[in-house]
C-alpha cells in the first residue's frame, strides 16, 4: 500500500511539473492573417474571380453573411479560401449561426469545417465530398444513428447516448469514409455536444492547431467563455491545404450561415527536441495512437472491468492471507500444546 501512494505522489509531481514547464515554455503571440479570413464585408465574394473565397452551389453572400444553406430542402453550399495555408501553427476562429423554422431533431444536416487538400467538391458529408483528404469538423444537428435505434426500439445507454447537436472532428487520408447512418462514430477523433441552434447570441467555434495538438474550444453561451470540446496530440496535418466551409439539408433544414472565419498565426517556441520531433515533414494526414483513442471512447466499461478485477483480486488475496494466517496459527498452536504435553 505504502508503494501504491510513494508512486502516486510522484505520477502527481511529474505531471505537475510537466503542466508548469509547459506555460512557461510555449508563450503564443497570434497575428490574423486576412488573405486566409473571411469577414464582412465579404468583398467579392461570389462575384470576383480576384476575391480570396469561391462559392459553390446554393450558397450566397448577403450584407450580414455567407448562407451555405437556407431553410429549404435538398440543398448544398460551400465557401472554399482560393489560397493554401503554409501555416504550421494557426487557429480559425469561425463565427456561426444556425437556425430554422424545425423544432428539436426536426431540423439539419449541418455544417462543417475543413480544412483538406481538395477543395469544391461536391458530396455526401456535409454538401462535400467523402473520402477526404485532412481535417474536418462538423456540428451535426440531426441525430441519425439514434433515430435509427428508434425506429427498432433500442437505444444507447445513457453513458454513450449523445444529445445533438454534436461537434464531431475526424481526420480523413483519403480512403477513410465518413459513416452518415451513423453520424460518424466509427472515424470520430472526439467531439462534445453544442446546443447551438437558434440562438440570440453569437456562436463561435475554435479550431488550434500547435505542435500537432489539435484543440476544439467552443463559444456558445453567449457569456465569452471558451469551454473544452477535444483535445488530442499527435494530429499530423500537411501544409498546403484549403480552409472551407460547407452545409447540407435533406428533409430537414436549417439555415447555415457563416458570419466570418479567421484565421490566426501562433508563433510558438519550441524547445530543440521539439523542433527535432517534428522534423519529418508530413504528406499524408494520420492520428498517432487511434487505437488507443478508439479505446479511451470505451474508459469506463474499462474501468468498471478493472474495478471488478480489482476487487476479485483483492478479496482473494485476502481470503489467501486468512488461509495462511489459519495455518500458520493452528501450526504454532499445535507445536505449543505439543510443548505443554
Ligand atoms: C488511411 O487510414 C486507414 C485507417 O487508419 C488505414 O487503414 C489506411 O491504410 C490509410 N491509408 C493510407 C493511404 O495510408
Ligand atoms: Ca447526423
Amino acid at each position: 500500500m505504502y508503494l501504491i501512494w510513494k508512486v502516486t505522489f510522484v505520477i502527481i509531481l511529474i505531471t505537475t511539473c510537466r503542466a508548469f514547464a509547459d506555460d512557461d515554455n510555449h508563450e503564443m503571440e497570434e497575428f490574423l492573417k486576412r488573405e486566409h479570413s473571411l469577414s464582412k464585408p465579404y468583398q467579392g465574394v461570389g462575384s470576383s474571380s480576384s476575391s480570396h473565397w469561391e462559392l459553390m452551389g446554393d450558397a450566397m453572400v448577403t450584407t450580414e453573411q455567407v448562407r451555405l444553406t437556407t431553410d429549404m430542402q435538398s440543398k448544398q453550399g460551400a465557401v472554399w479560401s482560393r489560397i493554401p495555408c503554409h501555416l504550421r501553427d494557426w487557429e480559425l476562429q469561425v463565427h456561426f449561426k444556425i437556425h430554422g423554422q424545425g423544432k428539436k431533431n426536426l431540423n439539419g444536416d449541418g455544417l462543417a469545417i475543413w480544412y483538406t487538400k481538395e477543395r469544391m467538391q461536391k458530396g455526401p458529408v456535409f454538401g462535400n465530398q467523402d473520402l477526404f483528404t485532412g481535417l474536418g469538423v462538423f456540428v451535426d444537428t440531426y441525430p441519425n444513428e439514434e433515430k435509427h435505434l428508434e425506429a427498432q426500439k433500442t437505444r444507447y445507454t445513457t453513458r454513450t447516448q449523445r444529445i445533438f447537436p454534436f461537434v464531431l472532428a475526424m481526420v480523413g487520408n483519403g480512403s477513410i469514409s465518413y459513416d452518415h447512418e451513423r453520424d460518424g462514430r466509427p472515424t470520430e477523433l472526439g467531439g462534445c455536444n453544442a446546443m447551438v441552434r437558434n440562438l440570440n447570441h453569437d456562436t463561435f467555434i475554435f479550431i488550434r492547431y500547435v505542435r500537432r495538438r489539435l484543440t476544439i474550444m467552443i463559444d456558445i453561451d453567449g457569456q465569452h467563455e471558451w469551454r473544452d470540446c477535444l483535445d488530442i496530440p499527435g494530429v499530423r496535418l500537411p501544409q498546403g491545404y484549403y480552409f472551407g466551409a460547407s452545409a447540407v439539408t435533406g428533409d430537414l433544414s436549417d439555415n447555415h450561415d457563416v458570419i466570418s472565419l479567421k484565421l490566426y498565426q501562433l508563433t510558438v517556441l519550441r524547445s530543440e527536441t521539439e523542433e527535432k520531433e517534428e522534423e519529418d515533414e508530413i504528406t499524408l494526414p494520420s492520428v498517432d495512437n487511434m487505437d488507443l483513442l478508439k479505446m479511451g471512447e470505451n474508459e469506463e466499461g474499462w474501468s468498471s472491468i478493472a474495478m471488478f478485477f480489482t476487487i476479485l483480486f483483492s478479496m482473494l488475496g485476502c481470503f489467501l492471507l486468512i488461509v495462511v494466517g489459519l495455518i500458520v496459527y493452528s501450526h504454532w498452536n499445535e507445536n505449543r500444546r505439543k510443548r505443554f504435553y
